[in-house]
């Protein structure tokens, strides 16, 4: 709380008001959490960005929403290595005109740019600041945050979201869906640059008056049992993590785990993508101990809290399943004339009321806002998501049925990608696809039409490619597999047949090709995929 105040003071003294923005570009240390807050304290809004993104991501997220200051660190540790991260900001910033300051966290002490007048160091800046501060007091609707995520075309939508509903809601449900009790020591492995960070690390536990680990780490560095080692070490009562990563432990077998006590253990959460019954059952078992129960909780960017998840001890979970919307929330599973599905069968996934901790807006577009979310099915919200609804009326998710792809519970979109490999010289034409992955749930896999000047014959093309898109958008943006075809499956509109492009990148005979304007086109790609290298290596 009192780093918090001299935050606080230390931005106010740098001219931000309420109202003005603050990115925050910083790794998983506690200065994350304490700059964000002293945001809230003084109503100006932040947008964190993850510190994976690129430079080129970076500043189109501060442009966007037009941020004063940068919070970031002269570096971060991932596994026991250096990374930078000020190279980023200062990229951005050049970019930026609008960027006033950049304050800079001292973490790995390794020798960054400076630039005079712009540049501070947060020790000098913040650690000489008062730590006494009355926060001011906002309306209910004051801005709170921007949180980047993507959409179905290629320009990331800053998602708003308010104080007081978002504040309720994932205060309320951090303590229902965890069964949150006094003594309890909470850990959730997401990053702060993600609406799960901000949701369940920042604000929900915090509001709730949590004992909480954070993180900086990966969970095998220096050795594969380190998250385990961890929650022994300080007896985690409840753990929060994402399918990939149960997938990732139950690969890496049982004896790991295996070794630490995790008796500690009550209540096991799963969020970002449907987890298969099997790794729910592993996760249930070999870190719950057979008896903790999994909740696996239904929600995104934009609905800011938990939407679906069976309260522990309230509900069977049934492997597989998020079953049941929260108390309050007015779920249903629709068709495509928006009527309620009955038992037993698919549709939309959709919210029929508002509820407190929904985003208010895209930022600077409300339009999209309202085209996005509300008008397939006039007045009711759009998930984007396909769902079940079982005999016993409980919901499973079928994942997305737009062109978001979710590797390893990052959100992606097909467009964002197929920019950003056209954005190279050697490319003409990009179809990008997700295709299903043991580890990560998706893989992105992209088709390439190389321009006719580029040497078709460069061994080094695929390897620059995926390198390209790290650059262009972040790592975790670079295609599993990319394949230089020489055309793309396409309607007599000229929309690109994706689920054919799926077909390839699952490696299944190819589906129903008859409405292509050539359906000679799918044979010609087809070989194209059988000779190309082993793209996996690349
Ligand atoms: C919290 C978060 C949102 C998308 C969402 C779904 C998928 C998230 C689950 C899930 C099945 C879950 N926000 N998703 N949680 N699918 N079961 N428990 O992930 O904005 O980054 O992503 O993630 O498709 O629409 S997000």
């Amino acid at each position: 709380q009192q780093e918090v105040g001299r935050a606080a003071n230390a931005q106010t003294t740098l001219g931000v008001v309420a109202g003005d923005r603050i990115a925050i570009y910083l790794p998983m240390i506690p200065e994350a959490v304490v700059a964000m807050l002293a945001c809230a304290r003084i109503g100006a809004p932040h947008t964190v960005v993850f510190g994976g993104f690129s430079a080129d991501a970076l500043a189109a997220r501060i442009a966007d929403c037009d941020a004063k200051v940068v919070v970031t660190a002269d570096g971060g540790f991932r596994r026991g290595r250096l990374s930078a991260l000020k190279p980023a900001v200062d990229a951005a910033a050049a970019r930026c005109p609008g960027v006033e300051h950049v304050l800079i966290v001292r973490r790995t002490d390794e020798p960054i740019e400076w630039h005079e007048g712009r540049d501070l160091w947060w020790h000098d800046v913040v650690g000489t600041a008062s730590p006494v501060h009355a926060p001011e007091a906002f309306d209910s609707e004051h801005p709170l945050f921007i949180m980047y995520t993507s959409g179905t075309t290629g320009t990331p939508k800053g998602i708003l979201h308010t104080t007081g509903g978002y504040l309720v809601q994932v205060a309320s449900s951090f303590r229902t869906v965890f069964d949150h009790r006094p003594g309890d020591v909470y850990w959730c492995t997401a990053d702060v640059g993600w609406i799960t960070g901000h949701s369940y690390i920042v604000y929900g536990p915090l509001a709730a008056g949590a004992t909480q680990v954070l993180y900086e780490g990966t969970p095998d560095a220096p050795y594969r049992g380190r998250w385990w080692e961890i929650i022994a070490q300080y007896g985690v009562t409840q753990f929060y993590t994402a399918p990939t990563a149960i997938r990732t432990a139950m690969k890496w077998g049982d004896d790991i785990p295996a070794a630490y006590d995790l008796t500690s253990i009550r209540v096991l959460g799963s969020v970002g993508e449907p987890i298969n019954p099997e790794a729910h059952r592993w996760y249930r078992d070999t870190i719950g101990g057979g008896t903790a129960p999994i909740v696996d909780t239904w929600w995104q960017t934009e609905t800011g809290a938990q939407m679906i998840a069976p309260l522990p001890g309230m509900l069977d979970a049934k492997p597989g399943a998020a079953t049941a919307a929260l108390p309050g929330i007015a779920i249903d599973v629709v068709d495509d004339s928006g009527a309620s599905v009955p038992n037993g069968q698919d549709g939309y996934l959709v919210v029929r009321e508002p509820w407190p901790a929904m985003l208010r807006t895209i930022w600077g577009d409300d339009a999209r806002y309202i085209e996005t979310y509300w008008s397939r099915w006039p007045g009711v919200y759009f998930a984007g998501d396909g769902a079940r609804r079982d005999d016993d009326g409980h919901i499973w998710l079928l994942g997305r049925v737009d062109d978001v792809m979710n590797v390893s519970g990052h959100r992606l979109s097909t467009a964002e990608v197929e920019s950003a490999l056209v954005s190279h010289a050697a490319v003409a034409e990009a179809a990008v696809v997700a295709a299903s992955d043991p580890t990560s749930g998706q893989a992105i896999v992209a088709f390439v039409i190389l321009r006719e000047d580029a040497d078709a014959d460069n061994p080094g093309i695929v390897a620059e490619l995926r390198a390209h898109v790290g650059r262009e958008i972040g790592a975790i943006a670079k295609p599993r597999e990319v394949f230089v075809v020489p055309e793309l499956p396409k309607t007599r509109s000229g929309k690109i047949m994706r689920r054919l492009l799926r077909d390839l990148a699952e490696r299944r005979e190819t589906g129903d090709a008859t409405t292509l304007a050539d359906t000679a086109v799918m044979a010609v790609i087809t070989a194209a995929v059988a000779g190309a290298p082993d793209a996996k290596e690349a």
